[in-house]
């Protein structure tokens, strides 16, 4: 019997070893592609987050502590591992499982949502409602660096950095997108800091630039190296959190379980508001979905071989087809309207 059909709850999860985690994961991205590939929906962000779910779940006591998935749109497997796997092919039926989570389908969905940018603040809301009721449970709250953008997720950021409640963790879901590619000052500043070749190219030119100093050259220059972890802090997000009171832990490979298990084991419970900074990659383990994650971010029926649509064309166009030429034409007419 398949390892998926046998889990309820968190708890059974807890009894897996990490080889049998590592099938489940397996298991489980095949029914989100079979099921999405039959019913539509969001199944880039979804397979990316296989391995962190599995890793929440794991660590923690859900659902007396909190889950809240920003947007909910990449809680397929979430939704899989409580409870709703026999049902899960109604996914975005009348009637059938949610695309996104909700309350009222489970008690392990923390938050109803459907809208970015606002598991922060919803975090802090329900942390702050167990501190006053001496509830020491966790609340953890998964963003994407696409939601990450928008300012509602600064005012909770703000705030829980102000407020210092223990027990707030935010993960931070890094796949380098949002629903397209990311634009703005905060993506490349993120992308930036997380390309290893960036960061090896930068230590060897200032490796060199402090080596060819006369006399004193060689002496900072092994001084750097011995503070090489503080210069990896400071050019990376860390810097950006820790302005809000966070503590910063990251990056990490988020889809490396091992990994996942340790640093989340040693952060849960914390004295101060955790920021942790996981990457992982759009549509991870479906070929089709790495390759264009922007097609599978939100995705109608699909051939499961090819990844090639199974819409039948009718000639007419979609409101964003309609919109989007309309607006090239303008851009077109009015120079001034181009970036
Ligand atoms: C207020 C609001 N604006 C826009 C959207 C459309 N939207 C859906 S998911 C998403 C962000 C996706 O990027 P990210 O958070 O990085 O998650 P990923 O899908 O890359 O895992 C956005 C902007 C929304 N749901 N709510």
């Amino acid at each position: 019997m398949p390892l998926l059909e046998q889990i309820k709850n968190s708890g059974d999860i807890q009894q897996l070893t990490r080889k049998e985690l590592r099938v489940l994961a397996n298991e489980i991205r095949n029914r989100i592609i079979d099921v999405v590939s039959k019913n539509g929906g969001h199944l880039a962000s979804s397979l990316g987050a296989v391995e962190l779910t599995l890793a929440i779940h794991y660590v923690f006591d859900l659902p007396k502590d909190t889950l809240i998935w920003d947007v909910g749109h990449q809680a397929y497997a979430h939704k899989l591992l409580t409870g709703r796997n026999d049902r899960f092919d109604t996914l975005r039926q009348y009637k059938g499982i949610s695309g996104f989570t909700k309350i009222k389908e489970s008690p392990y969905d923390g938050f109803t949502v459907g809208h970015s940018s606002t598991s922060i603040s919803a975090g802090l809301g329900v942390c702050y409602g167990k501190y006053l009721n001496g509830d020491e449970s966790d609340v953890i709250s998964v963003i994407g660096d696409g939601s990450l953008t928008a300012g509602l997720a600064y005012e909770g950021l703000n705030q829980a950095g102000d407020l210092k409640k223990r027990n707030l963790i935010v993960i931070l879901n890094d796949n380098d997108m949002s629903i397209s590619h990311n634009v703005g000052a905060l993506s490349s500043f993120l992308s930036r800091t997380f390309s290893a070749k960036y960061l090896q190219s930068m230590r060897n030119q200032f490796g060199a630039f402090l080596k060819s100093l006369p006399r004193i050259g060689d002496e900072i220059y092994h001084i750097a190296k011995r503070s090489e972890e503080s210069f990896k802090t400071f050019i990376t997000p860390g810097m950006l959190f820790e302005a809000f009171n966070f503590d910063y832990f990251g990056p990490i490979d988020g889809h490396n379980l091992d990994h996942l298990i340790d640093i989340l084991t040693n952060i849960k419970n914390p004295e101060d508001p955790v920021l942790l900074h996981v990457t992982t990659v759009k549509g991870k383990g479906y070929g089709p979905a790495e390759k264009n994650p922007v097609y599978f971010h939100g995705v109608g029926s699909f051939e499961i071989n090819t990844g090639k649509s199974n819409a039948k064309p009718n000639g007419i166009p979609s409101y964003t087809q309609v919109f989007g030429r309309w607006m090239v034409n303008l851009g077109k007419r009015i120079p001034k309207l181009s970036p």
